[in-house]
């Protein structure tokens, strides 16, 4: 072989190979001509391993042209391979084509539960008269869900707070006044106390339509020098006002609690008829909202408050009792059920 048979070979294998990669339709066709090419078995190798049988004048002129010609079969399978690559893109974005004026697909969303939306409601009216809002256990001890406000052992109202017990001393609280015996105890004397209380609270009830071993209780507390009866009814009819609307009113009649001297359940003008008699309020034109009354002065002496000095009110009521008078929903255990029927009527708030 001389220099002119060899440089005639590369061109004759250079244009084939050429005319053989306008035929390549996919990257497996594409490979089997980079293997037949340029591959080790390929002609062009087959070609640089005779130069060494060339004379000296005519090697590296041999070499050189081998060279070219690969780079050139290098370069085509190059750009080859690019537009292939672009073309298969093409036929994706083509198959798999997105329509962007579709309607988006809608998430189901969630709402505020009536109790907690009642809590929130009822924090957003105290907190505007200048309470905080403490949180407190639900698991607490004897001394402070019923020694401490004036319920010792033998007292009959244990009767009607039994409770679930962990140990003698441990228990399910039965109000959130345990709390605020606590909130007192911190304040060391301090005043003025205003707060309330939201949280969960337990009795040994039989669940039906009106009652649930496990409910919901706001109370609220307020402690300084010179409180008296009328500011609890003031601040009593503020929160009516607020939750109930513009027209409402309470009264107060006397009552009983262990904790609270005097004591009076808070009736609200019946929401339903306005206060002429329907069958909602049994004909009285007065419905039955919560509990309070004047802190009794051995409970504010048992928790570091002089009781010649310092005077206050408390009140407590069940959230579940609100939010059925408020919804006009019929059985408090609608409020436990999770049927989306009923939660689903509560506005979307996330
Ligand atoms: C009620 C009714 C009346 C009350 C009393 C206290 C405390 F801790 F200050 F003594 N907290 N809550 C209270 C008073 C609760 O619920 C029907």
């Amino acid at each position: 072989m001389d220099l002119q048979m060899l440089t005639d070979a590369l061109k004759t294998l250079e244009q084939g190979a050429m005319n053989q990669l306008k035929q390549v339709q996919n990257e497996a066709e594409l490979e089997q001509w980079r293997v037949a090419y340029l591959g080790k078995k390929s002609a062009v190798s087959t070609l640089s391993r005779q130069v060494g049988s060339l004379g000296d004048s005519e090697r590296p002129l041999a070499g050189e042209r081998i060279n070219k010609t690969r780079q050139a079969l290098q370069e085509a399978l190059a750009t080859a391979k690019g537009t292939l690559e672009e073309s298969l893109l093409l036929r994706r974005l083509e198959t798999q084509r997105v329509d962007i004026t579709l309607p988006g697909r809608r998430h189901p969303r969630g709402a505020i539960h009536p109790i907690s939306r009642i809590i929130h409601e009822i924090e957003e009216v105290f907190l505007g008269m200048g309470y905080t809002i403490a949180e407190g256990p639900e698991v607490e001890l004897d001394a402070f869900n019923f020694e401490k406000l004036n319920i010792p052992k033998d007292h009959p109202a244990r009767d009607m707070q039994d409770t679930f017990y962990l140990t003698d001393n441990l228990l399910m609280r039965t109000h959130t006044s345990p709390m605020q015996v606590r909130t007192m105890e911190k304040m060391a004397g301090a005043s003025p106390v205003k707060v309330i209380v939201p949280g969960r609270v337990y009795r040994r009830d039989e669940d039906d339509a009106t009652h649930s071993h496990a409910f919901h209780q706001i109370e609220g507390l307020a402690v300084d020098k010179g409180i008296r009866m009328s500011d609890l009814k003031g601040t009593l009819e503020e929160f009516a006002v607020a939750v109930f609307g513009p027209q409402q009113a309470v009264r107060l009649r006397p009552s009983f609690f262990p904790f609270t001297e005097p004591s009076a359940e808070v009736d609200l003008r019946c929401i339903a008829c306005g206060g002429s008699g329907c069958r909602m309020c049994k004909e009285t034109g007065w419905i039955e909202i919560l509990g309070a009354g004047m802190v009794h002065p051995h409970v504010l002496d048992g928790v570091g408050y002089d009781s010649r000095i310092f005077s206050g009110f408390a009140f407590g009521m069940g959230v579940e009792r609100i939010a059925l008078l408020k919804y006009g929903i019929e059985d408090i255990r609608m409020l436990y059920q999770n049927d989306l029927r009923l939660l689903e009527q509560f506005e979307r708030i996330f």
